[in-house]
């Protein structure tokens, strides 16, 4: 079994969709391990996407993931990053694939409702990053 990191990001849960998402994890086979509803602080956003503080797009970044209120979710299945990415779609929802989250609740690239990790080590380390404080 594989973990990865969710999180349904301030656009999808202000505008009232973290319920939709996970009832979709739930029916692509996930079992949520963790999960918690939580307001990042800004050091706690850049911290999590600090592979991204030379990009320029970083402080904007930062700033929404902070925005809100977020849920955050360990999840763990069978090939659990590939299938969620799967799920979720492309980074930018306008490149999509009809039917992901993404597609679904995205707005933009920025603001694209949900996250996922992007390996299996960094599915541990994310989780760890938000659950083993
Ligand atoms: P993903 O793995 O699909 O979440 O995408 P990345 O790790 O490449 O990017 C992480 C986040 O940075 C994205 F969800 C949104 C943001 N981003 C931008 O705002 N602009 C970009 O050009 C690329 C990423």
């Amino acid at each position: 079994m594989e973990t990865t990191l969710a999180i349904v990001k301030p656009d999808a849960y202000k505008n009232g969709h973290a319920g939709k998402i996970i009832d979709r994890i739930i029916e692509e086979g996930f079992t949520i391990e963790e999960m918690k509803q939580l307001l990042m602080t800004k050091e706690k956003a850049e911290g999590f996407y600090a592979v991204h503080k030379e990009r320029p797009f970083f402080s904007e970044l930062v700033d929404f993931m902070s925005s809100g209120k977020c849920v955050v979710l360990s999840l763990k299945r069978e090939n659990a990053v590939a299938k969620w990415r799967e799920v979720i779609g492309a980074t930018n929802p306008e490149e999509a694939d009809k039917g992901t989250v993404r597609a679904l609740y995205g707005t933009n690239t920025g603001n694209n409702a949900v996250h996922g990790s992007d390996s299996a080590e960094n599915g541990i380390i994310e989780s760890n990053y938000f659950f083993k404080e």
